[in-house]
């Protein structure tokens, strides 16, 4: 095997490198996963940096509007904080008409001098948002309880394009009461093979979930 003269960069920089990353954002959950009609919902993160966290802001709107409402998120454990400097910030989306689907992502900035930002999800909207629809219910029964929440524009999407089209839509997942993944995709199955497809959505046939997440006993569901 014939080896390159240049096997790498040992010991310098990664090419990914920047001087200052922005911070960590994890653990984006919000709660109660079905809120009621009139219940506000909890929105929470873990942030993390070596610099400090300098702020970090709940940006919401209610779709289709397109206009986000900010929401500044705190770790002071106050109003909906409960404990202050866990490093899980809080701020709460007020409580909505049933039907109603929010859709969020979340900035948080770093206090280094410049700032350096990050957002959750990585893809600003509309290519990714967290969502959460009021007013769900859990249907009783011995069969798995799942949904899937889209904004209006990309349901739209869904039902006018080529069926054929595999790309995934952005979704966020629902587990029962008790889990929303969110980014996770969904598209039709349907090859030449199957074809017909279902006739229209919401009658998923392939779902894409976040390799972190597991869910057991879903056949339907892949993981990327
Ligand atoms: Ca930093
Ligand atoms: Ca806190």
């Amino acid at each position: 095997m014939t080896l390159p003269a240049n096997l790498g960069t040992p010991g310098l920089p990664n090419s990914r490198r920047v001087p200052n990353g922005g911070p960590a954002i994890a653990e984006v959950s919000h709660a109660p996963v079905l809120p009621a009609a009139g219940q506000s919902v909890l929105v929470t993160c873990r942030l993390d940096d070596p610099d400090g966290i300098g702020g970090a802001v709940l940006n919401y709107r209610l779709d289709p509007s397109p206009s986000f409402t900010p929401l500044a998120m705190s770790d002071d454990g106050l109003g909906a904080d409960r404990a202050a400097g866990d490093g899980v910030y809080s701020a709460a989306i007020p409580s909505q008409p049933a039907g109603t689907v929010a859709a969020f992502h979340i900035l948080a900035a770093d206090a280094a001098a410049p700032a350096v930002t990050n957002r959750f999800p990585l893809q600003p909207p509309p290519a990714q948002e967290c969502l959460v629809r009021f007013g769900e219910t859990v249907t009783a029964g011995a069969f798995g309880n799942y949904k899937l929440w889209l904004t209006a524009s990309n349901l739209a999407y869904w039902t006018a394009r080529d069926p054929f089209d595999d790309a995934f839509i952005d979704a966020t997942f629902v587990s029962k009461d008790h889990r929303a993944i969110y980014n996770a995709g969904i598209r039709y199955a349907a090859t030449g093979a199957t074809w017909p497809p279902p006739p229209a959505p919401p009658a998923p046939s392939c779902a894409r979930i976040p390799a972190a997440f597991r869910l057991p006993n879903v056949s339907w569901a892949t993981t990327s």
